[in-house]
């Protein structure tokens, strides 16, 4: 599903963050080695090839609610941004931090004058944020920074699962 909130258009859909050749950027939902992981980091890092932890790694360690740009390598996008999530129950305060990688994240879009971005769950994986809570953290930070956004049109939720997509369209339905 898809609304349109300040001239920005947030959508989300099931799928891959390593399959979405339309949008500018992605978003990482990184470790703070920028090294390749597991979830959506492995599979970014496996998809766009060693160089992109070569040109990541200069640029940790980041810290919770942070978030670095680069290129995309072998994605067919025009940069990889990473963003460290909170580890839910030991970051804290965690709703804060999880709202500073959207917005930082955004930020880095906008200044780069990118279009469109798309987002996984940042910190519903290995980080157990229970994604119900993720979901209203980050569709509300989204929509309150649609009206600052200059150059981003497009902010899109890839979800894995088809609970976490009804979480995060039940929270997108609802919000003002
Ligand atoms: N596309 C979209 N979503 C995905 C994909 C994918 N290819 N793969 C997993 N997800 P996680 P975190 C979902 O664990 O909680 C890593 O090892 C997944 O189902 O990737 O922020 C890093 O190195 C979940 O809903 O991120 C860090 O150490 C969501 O994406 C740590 O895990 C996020 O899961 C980061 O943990």
């Amino acid at each position: 599903m898809k609304r349109e909130v300040n001239g920005v258009t947030v959508e989300c859909l099931r799928g891959d963050i390593t399959a979405q050749a339309d949008v500018d950027a992605v978003v990482n939902a990184a470790n703070a080695e920028l090294r390749t992981g597991g979830g959506v980091a492995g599979a970014i890092h496996r998809a766009a090839g060693p160089g992109l932890e070569e040109e990541a790694r200069p640029l940790a360690p980041i810290s919770p609610g942070e978030a670095v740009i680069t290129g995309a390598h072998g994605l067919s996008n025009r940069h990889v941004i990473h963003a460290l999530g909170p580890v839910y129950g030991r970051d804290h305060p965690e709703g804060e931090l999880l709202a500073d990688c959207y917005r930082n994240s955004l930020a880095l879009a906008d200044e780069n004058g990118l279009d469109s971005v798309a987002f996984p769950a940042i910190s519903t994986g290995v980080f157990g944020y229970p994604v119900e809570e993720a979901a209203d953290v980050a569709i509300r930070t989204v929509i309150e920074e649609s009206e600052n956004l200059q150059s981003v049109r497009l902010v899109r939720f890839v979800l894995f699962g088809e609970s976490d997509l009804g979480a995060h369209e039940r929270i997108l339905r609802g919000s003002a």
